[in-house]
């Protein structure tokens, strides 16, 4: 617990710090009772701050949870009397306008449970400093302004922790009284706290090497525990992947002898880019063909490259301050997404970070925790980690990107890296370089990071006939956000495309890019023949709602004829909705549901035509999720929804058997397991049918128990124990507890699988969800101080399993995890409640369940993470 009422910070309050510190010397000895961290930080007094007439300011330094056993100036002790501990941190008068300053403090990395600072997993030694965790390891200007250059010595018993890691290279190394050993390590890059990283542990590493553009060799380690050393080879090989990559597309070149992955159990996200000493959740790092599926080597080949590509956007170019986080994570996040793109399927790709944008990043800016790209104000910036801050800011970054083309672009960050390395930069400064290398005018762009809030557009056609002549009116407005009752127009970039009866592009170059910048603007297009069907806002051109009122005919149509395969994609959700949408009313008004034929048909040309494109395919078959739905409701009903959904996905099973089996037989691999784009889609393919299969016919329970037992990886075996889990056929429950338990028996000892057996019972919608979740709570699989594994059970849950937890018991459930949490793990708890805060979009009953137990939890003592979310939500 921090503080009860945490206070806010604001982005106008910003102001540089009244000391640097150019060089910080780190003595960590660690023993398994506590660590005693000495510091000695050379001082020097910012003069840009300070006026000459005026006293020395003291030295304020953040700390938490530190004992100070000792503090030192210019080498002297100074007695008690002669600083002054103050709440979270420690003021010293200043000696001079440099000086060295030494502390030495005592911590308890064993009983540090909140995974910030120095703590334990599995019995290693590790850290996450970023954002404020570094003040828990010692006193220090905890700020990412203040970069300085490390050197670290950490010691530790030699038996126990035969490896300890820091950032940078390794300099000497020696052995200490009573089995204790050392390591000194030097970083020669200056950097702030958040980016250091300390590791002890028994651990052994699989290592490569890389040779730059330039000809320098890189060594490339990946430490693990002894029992996942054979998880390693595809982060290394996605690792290499994104260094050359890197410097193809950006001319980055890596900077150290030396690039460092560890994987820990016990870690808040998914990794981090500490410089040189990448720390890696294991489920983000580690996999094989028989314990990973095929979307966690996608996740890891993607983290790998989004923590090395900080490298340079975050680390060798810093944020001023907490405000400017999307400068690192909106940028980094394009640059992977770019990545992956290039390295596997383009619209594939762009598809699943729609999905996730629209389904998630769209609920969370019209929620209460609604913040712009770059926000103003925090309570606790651990709760700003937000997919406003990644997800939208690289929509951001994607529009520049859109606005000055490759080449333009490439300019703009060759300048900002030049211009800025070993600095610590704003927003701004990345807008300005883009602005003037591509020699454009993003004045009123940047709104987009000032204003929250998902932006919609409004679009009309006419088409005059005598004249050829056809005209898009397009409107834009956006709602009002916490804090922010005003939106200006922004500068908005409108792909769009032109089709004719016929299915053909009919613009000369395919896509035209229309720049909306007012609040309503037409665009005409001249020389038509007859009015054509507009294919709007092409590959996701800018992250907002589209409205333009199509027939169903025409939705299908563009689902069969759209040039861009993202548009084909969206036309087939599009309709998907609306059908739904007339489901969900009907069963609302306890009418039949039923399926227009319309959709049928558009389904049976999908399905009807050979498979050119098995990926496209198969994200078309995928239905739109109930969070989706939800998402696009303004009020959330929520079995309906899911009744809707089941029914929808039924009558196409029934409808469609036969073309199911006949792709189920024809998606059959062949060869041994690759974790190649192709191999991936295809079975991804196959397990789709098996779904489909598996709802229209008992023999689809039979095929799904065949794949499991015959499958030589563990995408097949795992969609094919979610597909008996999932089943609502006769005999299934029973089945699938037979394979829940097989497939724990084989597994159990490899907690990445234990998080998939988890997950999937955490979804499985059936009678008495809830029941089974605090069932599995008991079971010895589960650890409450893990965070993968109540994301994989209790996050999974709330957030999924729609009508399990929407339910009195499911709200109170919750609100008891929260609570308890809270004290053990703040971050955690505070991701935890989101779906509790959402309760405005539901029916007044439910909305008062929700929000009572969110007044509950309130009533709690509670840490500033969960105060900010709560009373945000509250109010
Ligand atoms: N920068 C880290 C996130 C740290 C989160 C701290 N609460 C991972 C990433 O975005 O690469
Ligand atoms: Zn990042």
């Amino acid at each position: 617990m921090k503080d009860a009422q945490p206070r806010t910070i604001y982005l106008k309050d910003y102001r540089q710090p009244d000391y640097w510190i150019d060089r910080t010397r780190l003595d960590v000895a660690l023993y398994e009772t506590h660590a005693i961290v000495e510091a000695t930080l050379d001082v020097r007094l910012n003069d840009s701050q300070h006026d000459a007439n005026k006293h020395l300011p003291a030295l304020v330094l953040d700390g938490v949870d530190l004992e100070l056993e000792e503090l030192c100036l210019n080498g002297s002790v100074v007695e008690a009397d002669g600083y002054e501990l103050v709440p979270q941190g420690l003021s010293v008068p200043a000696p001079g306008a440099a000086f060295e300053l030494k502390t030495r403090c005592r911590i308890e990395p064993q009983n540090n449970t909140s995974l910030e600072g120095l703590y334990k997993s599995n019995g290693m030694f590790c850290t996450q400093c970023e954002a404020e965790g570094f003040r828990k390891i010692t006193y220090y200007l905890d700020r990412p302004d203040v970069m300085s250059v490390f050197d670290c010595r950490i010691s530790a018993d030699k038996s126990l922790y035969p490896v300890l890691l820091s950032n940078g290279n390794e300099q000497t190394r020696g052995d200490e009284p009573e089995g204790r050993h050392w390591v000194e390590w030097h970083d020669p890059f200056p950097k702030p706290a958040y980016l250091f990283a300390l590791v002890a542990g028994d651990l052994q590493h699989v290592s490569d090497r890389f040779v730059t553009q330039s000809g320098r060799e890189v060594t490339l380690q990946l430490f693990t525990e002894p029992r996942n050393i054979h998880k390693c080879d595809h982060a290394i090989d996605s690792l290499k992947r994104a260094m050359r990559w890197d410097e193809e597309v950006y001319g980055r070149e890596y900077d150290l002898d030396i690039f460092m992955i560890v994987a820990v159990d016990h870690f808040n996200m998914g990794a981090m880019e500490n410089k040189g000493l990448n720390i890696f959740n294991s489920s983000c790092v580690l996999a094989s063909a028989d314990t990973a599926t095929d979307s966690s080597f996608q996740r890891i080949e993607a983290i790998v490259a989004h923590e090395y590509f900080h490298n340079w956007s975050g680390n060798r170019v810093t944020c001023r301050d907490w405000f400017q986080l999307s400068l690192k994570e909106g940028f980094t996040v394009f640059r992977d997404a770019e990545f992956s793109a290039d390295m596997n399927s383009r619209s594939v790709k762009r598809i699943e970070d729609v999905s996730l944008l629209r389904t998630a990043q769209f609920a969370e800016d019209a929620g209460p925790m609604s913040h712009p790209v770059r926000p103003e104000s925090y309570m606790e910036i651990s709760n700003f980690y937000t997919l406003t801050i990644y997800e939208k800011g690289a929509e951001v970054v994607r529009m520049i990107h859109r606005l000055l083309g490759r080449d333009r672009f490439r300019k703009g960050s060759d300048l900002y890296f030049e211009r800025h390395d070993g600095e610590a930069a704003t927003v701004e400064n990345f807008v300005a370089a883009m602005e003037e290398a591509g020699d454009i005018d993003l004045n009123q762009f940047r709104r987009w990071y000032q204003q929250a809030g998902t932006p919609e557009l409004n679009v009309t056609d006419e088409f005059d006939s005598s004249q050829g002549l056809y005209t898009l009116q397009v409107t834009q407005s956006c709602r009002a956000t916490p804090g922010q009752s005003e939106k200006l127009p922004l500068h908005i970039p409108l792909a769009v495309g032109l089709i004719n009866a016929e299915g053909d592009d009919l613009l000369p170059e395919g896509t035209r890019m229309l720049e909306l910048v007012e609040q309503t603007q037409s665009f005409s297009f001249e020389g038509l023949s007859a009015k054509p069907v507009p294919s709007l806002l092409r590959g996701f051109s800018a992250p907002i709602k589209l409205h333009y009122d199509y027939s169903d005919q025409q939705l299908a149509f563009l689902m069969a004829n759209d040039s861009d395969g993202f548009n084909r994609w969206d036309a087939c959700q599009q309709l998907c909705v609306r059908v739904l949408q007339r489901m969900v009313s009907a069963y609302l008004a306890e009418q039949p549901m039923q399926v227009d034929a319309v959709l049928t048909e558009a389904f049976g040309e999908l399905l009807g035509s050979p498979v050119e494109d098995p990926a496209a395919l198969d994200a078309m078959l995928a239905l739109p999720s109930e969070a989706y739905l939800a998402e696009i409701s303004s009020e959330v009903e929520v079995e309906a929804n899911h009744a809707a959904r089941e029914a929808l996905a039924n009558h196409l099973a029934t409808v469609f058997a036969v073309r199911f089996s006949e792709l189920y037989q024809g998606c059959q691999a062949k060869g041994p397991y690759q974790a190649s784009a192709k191999d991936i889609a295809t079975r991804s393919l196959k397990n789709a049918a098996l779904g489909y299969i598996a709802r229209s016919a008992d023999q689809g329970i039979e095929l799904a128990r065949e794949q499991y037992d015959q499958a030589d990886n563990m995408t097949d075996r795992f969609r094919a124990l979610a597909t008996l889990v999932h089943s609502e056929r006769n005999g299934s429950v029973e089945l699938a507890d037979s394979y829940l338990d097989k497939f724990y028996n084989h597994f159990k000892n490899d907690p990445q699988v234990i998080e998939l057996w988890l997950s999937v019972q955490a979804s499985c919608q059936r009678e008495g969800a809830l029941e089974r979740v605090q069932k599995l709570m008991e079971h010895e699989a589960f650890d409450a101080d893990n965070p993968n594994k109540l994301r994989s059970l209790i996050g999974v849950f709330c957030s999924q399993n729609t009508t399990g937890f929407h339910n009195p018991a499911g709200y109170a459930f919750l609100a008891d995890q929260v609570i308890a949490l809270d004290a053990r793990n703040p971050q955690i708890a505070s991701r935890l409640v989101t779906p509790l805060t959402r309760y405005r979009k539901y029916p007044a009953l439910r909305q008062q369940q929700m929000r009572s137990q969110l007044e509950r939890i309130f009533a709690q003592q509670l840490s500033p993470d969960l105060y900010e979310v709560v009373s945000k939500s509250l109010k």
